[in-house]
């Protein structure tokens, strides 16, 4: 729908007609858990598919559909499957597509929670995962095999800000067999600034917790892709595996952050395109991994796949592990908290926080460092935000 409006447009009107419902400028929040049919011959043609209709909100809701549909507009897809987390996205997504004996190959470095599943969840059930460099394209070549369902990534990678080359990968991918499903975590971009199925990937998974809803007050998560593929997620991997529904409510407010989307991103990436320069700068820092600066070995890729680099800063001080507890906790304006995307600047340590799921020995092998910082630059005025990030820092 509105395939002609631009995106910013899109992300107000797309999948919501006023007029349908009387009149009202927001969707309604349908809170109800069942439907009623006509009759019962109505209520089994439903249930067999056969006629179009909700039957239980574990499938389908109203106010989810509009989401859904407003998604799967911004990502360029045929479907969406919106859910009760990130997690639930992923989690729904693999179940429905890998079987015992088969493989998954990701990238070396996963959102903790997502390498946990990985690691110590689909390994339980007799699915193989393999972790290589996807930013290596010929290293995940001399992966694929016979039995290689999934190849799945984040890109920009969370914590190390890595950039992997989607179209790339998904046609080294495809050329080897075109039924291997290419997964992209798009968490850190949103299709504001990345549309993963536009340069060949399948299936596009999102926490909405982060950016799509924006103001740190829900948790959800979507799947975006071919609608015969996200029909069977939504019939298994929701339905009777995981059970990871969206509410009602939650979905509404996803609805309402979208509409800002376009402004927030744009403010998100200029805020912590400035702050990456000047942090770069300071002789308290180490390193600074951000992808839109010159000096990036990921600049030239994020300029090609992204339309900005976006809006998450990970950075080593000078003194490594003790200098960033020090830091961290000098933070006065910014807070230190998990999760991302959110109007206020977050901060937060991976080792010991969001990927605390891998073992020491873990992170050293997936090149997650033991004295990263991680800033989800928020949309406060950016000198406030860098007067905080000086004054932490003059103490370390
Ligand atoms: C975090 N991340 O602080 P939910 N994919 C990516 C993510 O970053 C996340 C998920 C999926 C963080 C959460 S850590 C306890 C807090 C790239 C979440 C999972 O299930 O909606 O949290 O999404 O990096």
């Amino acid at each position: 729908m509105n395939k002609k409006l631009s995106f910013t447009t899109r992300t107000i009107h797309s999948g919501y007609v006023a007029s349908e419902n009387e009149g009202s400028l927001n969707p309604p929040v349908y809170m109800t858990s069942t439907y009623c049919f006509d009759n019962v011959e109505q209520g089994a043609a439903r249930f067999a598919g056969e006629a179009q209709g909700h039957v239980y909100s574990r499938i389908s809701n109203p106010t989810q559909a509009v989401l859904e549909t407003r998604l799967a507009d911004l990502e360029d897809a045929e479907a969406c499957l919106a859910t009760a987390s990130g997690m639930g996205a992923i989690t729904a997504a693999i179940w429905t597509l890998v079987r015992p004996g088969d493989t998954v190959i990701a990238d070396k470095t996963l959102y903790g929670c997502t390498f946990s599943y990985f690691q110590h969840g689909l390994t339980r059930f007799g699915v193989n995962v393999t972790f290589v460099d996807c930013t290596d394209a010929d290293a995940i070549a001399r992966a694929l095999s016979a039995e290689t369902r999934v190849v799945y990534f984040e890109t920009p990678v969370n914590p190390t800000m890595r950039v992997i080359d989607i179209a790339a990968i998904s046609q080294r991918v495809h050329d080897y067999n075109p039924a291997i499903t290419v997964m992209v975590d798009n968490t850190y971009c949103t299709p504001a600034l990345q549309r993963p199925l536009n340069l060949g990937a399948d299936l596009v998974v999102h926490s909405a917790t982060k950016y799509l809803g924006g103001h740190g007050d829900l948790i959800a998560g979507a799947v975006v892709g071919k609608q015969s593929l996200i029909d069977e997620i939504r019939l298994f991997g929701l339905k009777d595996m995981t059970g990871a529904v969206i509410a009602p409510l939650t979905a509404f407010l996803i609805l309402r952050g979208l509409k800002s989307l376009s402004l927030r991103m744009e403010r998100h990436c200029s805020n912590a395109q400035s702050l990456a320069h000047r942090l770069q700068q300071h002789k308290a820092v180490a390193t600074v991994y951000y992808p839109g600066l010159e000096g990036s070995p990921h600049y030239t890729l994020a300029r090609r796949q992204m339309d900005a680099p976006g809006g998450m800063i990970a950075m080593e001080l000078q003194g490594g592990f003790e200098a960033g507890v020090t830091f961290m906790n000098r933070l006065k304006l910014i807070k230190r908290a998990v999760s991302l995307g959110d109007a206020e600047t977050l901060c937060q340590h991976p080792a010991s926080m969001t990927h605390s799921t891998y073992t020491p020995e873990e992170r050293a092998e997936h090149d997650i460092s033991e004295g990263l910082v991680r800033l989800s630059v928020g949309l406060e005025d950016v000198d406030d935000i860098y007067a905080d990030l000086e004054q932490a820092l003059a103490g370390v």
